[in-house]
């Protein structure tokens, strides 16, 4: 009896962390990776988390790889006259220490280039951060649809230019 309910509660974890996981590397912390569905034929696809430093210094996320796509960008977004623009960042991502920066629909984000395939919901998305002090580290993006908090925004990436 007390085995099931131990069985039961580990189960409830799992579900837990699947639905809200975490990375850590070094000073930062990588919460939530995820990404949206995208349709078939489209040949980027966004990659979205919260990117937190632990310590006093200040650190970079410096570039990425996923064997989902030929490359892993670091974009930001701006509107000019009207039309939402994304950049890559060459330079990378800096988060401050004691910050946590937010990659998300319509600010920061990355940018997996060249899909092999489409992604689905529920596809469990390899990749590589690497940070200039911190180093490297493997995550799964989650393919989701946007989280409930409204942290998901604007709609679909679709009709946006690339630079
Ligand atoms: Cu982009």
């Amino acid at each position: 009896m007390k085995r099931t309910i131990l069985l039961a509660l580990a189960g409830l974890l799992v579900a837990g962390s699947a639905m809200a996981h975490e990375y850590s590397v070094g000073s930062i912390k990588i919460g939530h990776p995820w990404s949206r569905p995208t349709p078939a034929g489209a040949v980027a696809g966004g990659g979205f988390l919260t990117l937190t430093n632990t310590g006093k210094e200040q650190d970079l996320l410096v570039s990425g790889v996923t064997p989902v796509a030929d490359r892993l960008e670091i974009h930001d977004m701006s509107m000019t006259g009207g039309v939402m623009r994304m950049r890559a960042r060459p330079d990378g991502l800096v988060i401050p220490p004691g910050q946590t920066v937010k990659l998300a629909p319509g600010g920061f984000h990355i940018m997996l280039i060249g899909l092999k395939k489409p992604l689905a919901l529920g596809d469990h998305v390899p990749a590589r951060l690497k940070f200039e002090k911190a180093g490297e580290v493997d995550i799964v993006f989650l393919v989701s649809n946007p989280p409930a908090d409204g942290s998901g925004g604007m709609g679909g990436m679709s009709g946006m230019e690339h630079h």
